[in-house]
């Protein structure tokens, strides 16, 4: 799959390419990431990317002509690598947009990719936006200064999804959300944490070798966890069909808060 960034900070994107358990597939191009630097497409003899609103106000606005001249590019280049392929998914990020969930993480990492806008200021002159986004993306209701974190945070959450990125495909499984819930908690070394207020040990079912026993406890405390955390996700599961008779059970026998 083939992602195309266009963004006025591409050094951004570099150091985060090459660390983690994504850095081989990015490295191999198995997630094949190119970035546009859309300074490059601004002809001006000062560069410019932005100006001011119209209708006055704070702020600056990016302007269509350098984004024009970067799509084109970036259009050309993917008919030159991929003839026939479908016109691709164009991505902004937006508080306006889809949250992202692992539903729409999934579906992005089935698919072949997308040509992604990164908006810096106020944001985009909308014309460009009604001329070519397809699939406006928010990472959650609060404000960012651009829209490089979401996606970062995009590319990574797709990355992880693909063959061969995990260690363990048994890892995806496990992963909050993989199944609607949020993750159990984890223990590693040492058995017993010796702290000034006392001894924490590990959940003794963790150590008893008891395997249906540690999946039974893990899906309880997923389970507990999701209900006092984020009842929305139990009654989505519900609905989905993802909770057994033994779960129900489960989540009866919790002290109601
Ligand atoms: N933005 N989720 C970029 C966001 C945002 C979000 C505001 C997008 C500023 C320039 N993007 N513009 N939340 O806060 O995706």
């Amino acid at each position: 799959m083939r992602f195309d960034v266009v963004t006025l900070f591409p050094e951004l994107f570099e150091p985060f390419l090459r660390v983690g358990v994504t850095r081989r597939a990015f490295e191999s191009r198995q997630v094949d990431v190119r970035l546009w630097p859309l300074r490059d497409f601004a002809e001006d003899n000062y560069r410019r990317v932005d100006d001011r609103p119209y209708g006055g106000g704070p702020g600056m606005v990016m302007l269509v002509e350098p984004l024009e001249r970067a799509m084109a590019a970036v259009r050309a280049d993917r008919v030159a690598a991929t003839s026939s392929a479908p016109p691709p998914a164009v991505i902004y990020f937006s508080p306006t947009g889809r949250r992202m969930d692992q539903a729409l993480v999934r579906e992005l990492a089935a698919g072949p990719g997308a040509i992604v806008l990164c908006g810096r200021y106020e944001g985009i002159d909308q014309r460009f936006l009604d001329r070519h986004v397809t699939m406006e993306i928010s990472l959650g209701d609060f404000v960012l200064s651009g829209g490089e974190l979401p996606a970062l945070a995009m590319l990574d959450a797709v990355t992880r999804l693909q063959e061969g990125v995990l260690n363990d495909a048994a890892s995806h499984q496990q992963d909050s959300f993989s199944d609607g819930l949020l993750d159990c908690p984890h223990y590693s070394r040492p058995e017993v944490l010796e702290t000034v207020n006392g001894s924490q040990p590990v959940p003794p079912v963790l150590l008893s070798g008891h395997h249906a026993e540690i999946a039974r406890w893990r899906r309880e405390r997923s389970l507990a966890l999701t209900q006092q955390r984020r009842p929305d996700l139990i009654e989505a599961a519900r609905r989905d069909g993802k909770l057994s008779r033994k779960d129900e059970a489960f989540l009866s026998s919790l002290p109601r808060v």
